[in-house]
């Protein structure tokens, strides 16, 4: 199951209660006071997890609340701070207050760590309140409750390159040659029905981040299809990747395609079509696609048009290439 979106309540540890206790000692009469502190209540933290790439498991649990810390006791001995909780997210999870919708923080970096709640202080034990005056003091403090919150996750993927294209071109046919991702292939449209990010790792050691998302169609803006609602996911991409069918098995032109596809984009968020962007000639295998991609080329002059046959890899590398140079030319657009 795919989950971008979950309202959850986090609530710090309480803190342990103060002690109340006088030294009892065989031959030391009136031995003071020796009440401890009380530990603090766990924080609760959001940290990033890049294994995660779904909100799921904030579906069914919604509550999460940080261990108490441990009550003070006699002989001096203070409580054990509570342990933190820590909550894993993936990496493009914007947090948001549930009440006011304002930006908490956004967990936008990797191994990202974020105190979302903090645990309560402990209460002190009545060996803090000894003084001069008093000798034998009574007063010791409850433990404070720890910070809570109703917040909201949206994730928003990121990732260095996002994969757009109808249906059936090959999106995932062509993220399972170039990254470790393994999405379901199949010749029936939608059959991606959630983004899914995969990894390339160079021989240098670098990675690159690609992200594929469900098909598009025309009229996505008025619903149709899957709609506009996965577009969020290449909102915070670098490199847009067109994936075309090149050789327009569906009956389509692929210059049509890679139009409407720009116009959706354009739709969905002003300007995301303007982003570094390259075009995928993919299916070069079949018949009619060496004279599509001539076309291709004509028409869209400023744009890399590369061939590929995802089915066997084909090319595979001349893309990974020119997708990690756009990459260290461009940064992260900031949101
Ligand atoms: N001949 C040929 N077929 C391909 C190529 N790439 C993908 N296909 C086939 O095209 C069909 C659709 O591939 P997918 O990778 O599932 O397409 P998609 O773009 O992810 O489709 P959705 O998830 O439905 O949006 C599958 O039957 C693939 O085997 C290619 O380079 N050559
Ligand atoms: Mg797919």
């Amino acid at each position: 199951m795919f989950v971008d979106k979950a309202t959850i309540k986090v609530k710090g540890g309480i803190g342990g209660n103060g002690c109340c206790s006088f030294r009892k000692e065989k031959y030391v009469p009136k031995g003071g006071p020796d009440g401890g502190n009380g530990g603090r209540g766990g924080d609760v933290m959001l940290v990033v997890h890049e294994g995660e790439q779904s909100l799921v498991d904030y579906v069914f649990n919604r509550h999460f609340e940080a261990e108490k810390g441990e009550n003070g006791k006699g002989k001096d001995r203070h409580g054990k701070a509570g342990r933190d909780l820590e909550l894993k997210v993936p990496l493009g999870t914007i947090v948001r207050d549930a009440s006011s919708g304002e930006t908490i923080c956004d967990m936008s970096q990797p191994g990202q760590v974020f105190l979302i709640a903090k645990g309560g202080r402990g209460g002190k034990g009545n060996r803090c309140y000894l003084s001069n005056w008093n000798r034998a003091p009574l007063d010791h403090e409850p433990g404070q409750k720890g910070e809570e919150k109703e917040i909201e996750f949206e994730l928003k993927t990121i990732a260095d390159a996002g994969l757009v294209g109808y249906p059936n071109a090959g999106k995932s046919t062509l993220l399972r040659a170039i990254s470790d991702a393994h999405p379901k292939v199949a010749p029936y449209p939608f059959t991606t029905l959630h983004p899914v990010v995969g990894v390339h790792e160079f021989d240098d050691f670098s990675r690159l981040t690609v992200a594929d998302i469900p098909g598009l169609i025309d009229g996505a803006h008025m619903n149709v299809g899957l709609g506009h609602e996965f577009l969020k996911h290449i909102e915070r991409t670098r490199v847009l990747v067109y994936v075309l069918d090149a050789a327009g098995s569906e009956g389509r032109s692929p210059l049509d395609d890679f139009l409407c596809l720009q116009k959706e984009l354009e739709m969905y968020m002003k300007g995301l079509s303007k982003r570094p962007s390259i075009v995928v000639a993919n299916k070069m295998d079949l018949p009619d696609a060496a004279e599509n991609i001539e076309i291709l080329r004509k028409k869209l002059p400023d744009l890399r048009v590369i061939p590929v046959c995802a089915v066997s890899a084909d090319n595979a590398q001349e893309l990974l290439g020119e997708l990690k140079t756009i990459c260290h030319d461009h940064k992260t657009p900031s949101f």
